[in-house]
């Protein structure tokens, strides 16, 4: 007896069997279930906080305290959490040898990493890293930091004393070029899959339809239909945590 899901999840996993190379897309829908906020959505982030007074340079400039404050509740939050069955999933497939597995996450926790992810593309940063606000050549490199910022004490730039910021990507910003020119090369492959996202944000909202463009077989798992749903070529709703591990069992 064949379930309602595994017949909608059908053509992906012919597709996937038959691939030589994959490319997965996530975003915040992914680490949902391990306990970090989305952005988007009844429960998401942008519902209690304006993205234009804590996530662009500009808000970072007006009041730094503000922003490290929210980043800091954001670290301590991410600290808590664990990889779910999404997370390990992906992880497993990017280790495989017979064919190669590229995830592209916009998602700033570590939770790809700490499930044990190779080859990791961060095209929004990591909310565990600092670096240079000021733009001194040597603090473009972002350096490990998990704590907590005290506002009368801010995290400070090693070598210029300049004022330290998260080492994300805030609306406005352009993401890092080597990022940008590895989840290029990615998007050629014989399926995309996007897990988690609303499809919003540019540029990587824009990858899917890209990937169609040069061949690729296109699906998104969502529970929710979004602004990629009808440009892709299989849209399946349903979580992350339970479709992933449905699919890596048929594909096997
Ligand atoms: C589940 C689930 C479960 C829940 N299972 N699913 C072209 C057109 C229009 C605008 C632009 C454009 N190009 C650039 C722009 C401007 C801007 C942009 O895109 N704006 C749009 C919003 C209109 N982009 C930028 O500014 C980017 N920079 C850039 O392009 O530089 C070049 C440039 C410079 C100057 C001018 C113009 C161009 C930078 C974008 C940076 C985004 N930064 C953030 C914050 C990061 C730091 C931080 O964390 O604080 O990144 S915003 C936020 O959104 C975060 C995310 O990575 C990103 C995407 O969100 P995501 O992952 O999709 O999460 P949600 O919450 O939106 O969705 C979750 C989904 O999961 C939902 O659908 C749920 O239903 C689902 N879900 N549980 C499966 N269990
Ligand atoms: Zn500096």
């Amino acid at each position: 007896m064949i379930s309602g899901m595994e017949q909608q999840l059908r053509p992906l996993v012919a597709r996937l069997r038959a691939a030589r190379a994959v490319t997965v897309m996530t975003g915040a829908g992914v680490s949902a279930a391990s306990g970090v906020p989305t952005f988007r959505g009844p429960e998401g982030l942008w519902r209690t906080f304006r993205p234009e007074d804590l996530a662009t340079p500009a808000a970072f400039a007006r009041d730094p305290a503000l922003v490290w404050e929210w980043y800091s509740w954001r670290r301590a939050k991410i600290a808590s959490c664990r990889p779910n069955a999404a997370h390990e999933v992906l992880a497993r497939w990017s280790q495989e040898t017979t064919r190669q597995v590229r995830v592209i996450t916009q998602n700033v926790d570590d939770l790809h990493l700490r499930a044990g992810t190779r080859d990791l593309i961060r095209l929004h940063g990591s909310l565990s890293e600092t670096r240079c606000f000021n733009g001194c050549a040597a603090g473009v490199r972002p350096w490990r930091d998990e704590g907590a910022a005290a506002p009368d004490c801010l995290p400070r730039c090693p070598h210029c004393g300049g004022l330290a910021r998260p080492a994300v990507v805030w609306f406005g910003e352009s993401l890092d070029a080597s990022d940008v020119e590895r989840a290029t090369q990615a998007v050629s492959c014989d399926v995309f899959l996007t897990v988690g996202t609303s499809a919003v944000v540019y540029p990587a909202a824009g990858f899917a339809r890209i990937a169609q463009a040069r061949g690729a077989f296109t699906a998104e798992i969502n529970l929710e239909s979004t602004p990629a749903s009808p440009l892709v070529d299989l849209s399946i709703l349903g979580p992350a945590e339970d479709v992933l591990p449905a699919i890596d069992q048929l594909v096997l």
